[in-house]
């Protein structure tokens, strides 16, 4: 006799957080089992697929896997009921414990860095209007290539990443380098099921930021340039209207700017 996942006897001695489990569980993989069934998988593919997800852990590649298919949901589902500034994801290459900048500030970079100069500035505000003037504003981006420091970039760590502390009036000022698109790497399987599927492969180009002040929740974000490439393809599904800023040209580079606001906890 076969068992189903959830015997009658089952349900009365599971704890609540194992019903939470159990109820989570049983509907992933009766979603996927359908999935095989309404597309008839054969034995060659259910050996590809299961070749590709163990080169997905061997490749460590399961961040990237889950943050560009499956953190937008989630994000949209926590942030729902905020009434500040629109959330993002936060993606596979945060890194806490970046250096401490006071505004105005300038991203560590490389003595050659490439791209055009970028200024951010802006304000934190919480939504009843008030000035947060102990906010600090976790920035990191990719670089005039694409990539991350700690994740490909070849320079020193902490590379276009840093935590400015905004002033008495919770504005800050950033000036960094504008990044590029980026492309989820070609050479590993994330890569390899784009291709295969005829996928874009790209993000928009984008600043990653967590803004925090005591006393609020803590904001995830990201922020676009509008008439970029891929804002209307995004990989990660992490674009929202809200967040495409617009370039001002101030002559010795692009300015953007943009106001945070911050839900008070609780
Ligand atoms: C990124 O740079 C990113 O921000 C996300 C969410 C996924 C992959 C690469
Ligand atoms: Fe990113």
């Amino acid at each position: 006799m076969t068992r189903t996942l959830d015997a009658p006897t089952d349900a009365a001695r599971r704890s609540d957080s194992q019903q939470r489990v159990h109820e989570f569980a049983t509907d992933a993989i009766t979603a996927v089992r359908d999935v095989l069934v309404r597309h008839a998988m054969t034995y060659d593919e259910y050996a590809a697929v299961k070749q590709w997800l163990i080169e997905v852990g061997e490749a460590g590649e399961w961040p990237l896997f889950l943050d560009v298919w499956f953190e937008s949901t989630v994000e949209q589902l926590a942030t729902a009921p905020r009434l500040g500034s629109k959330g993002a994801i936060l993606g596979p290459y945060y890194l806490p414990d970046q250096v401490e900048l006071a505004t105005p500030a300038t991203l560590p970079m490389r003595h050659d860095e490439a791209g055009e100069p970028l200024v951010i500035t802006g304000q934190v505000r919480s939504t009843v209007g008030t000035a947060l003037n102990d906010a600090v504003v976790d920035i990191w981006h990719a670089d005039a290539q694409g990539l991350y420091s700690g994740f490909g970039l070849e320079g020193p760590d902490g590379t276009l990443r840093g935590r400015v502390r905004c002033d008495e009036m919770g504005r800050f000022e950033v000036r960094t380098v504008q990044p590029a698109p980026y492309e989820i790497p070609q050479n590993g399987p994330c890569g390899s099921l784009i291709a295969a599927a005829g996928w874009n492969a790209y993000r928009p180009a984008h600043l990653h930021v967590v803004v925090s002040a005591p006393g609020h929740e803590e904001l995830t974000s990201q922020l676009y340039f509008a008439g970029a490439d891929h804002l209307d393809d995004d990989v990660a599904s992490a674009v929202k209207a809200e967040l495409v800023l617009h370039p001002q040209d101030s002559g010795a580079g692009t300015s953007v700017s943009y106001d945070f606001v911050l839900d008070p906890l609780g």
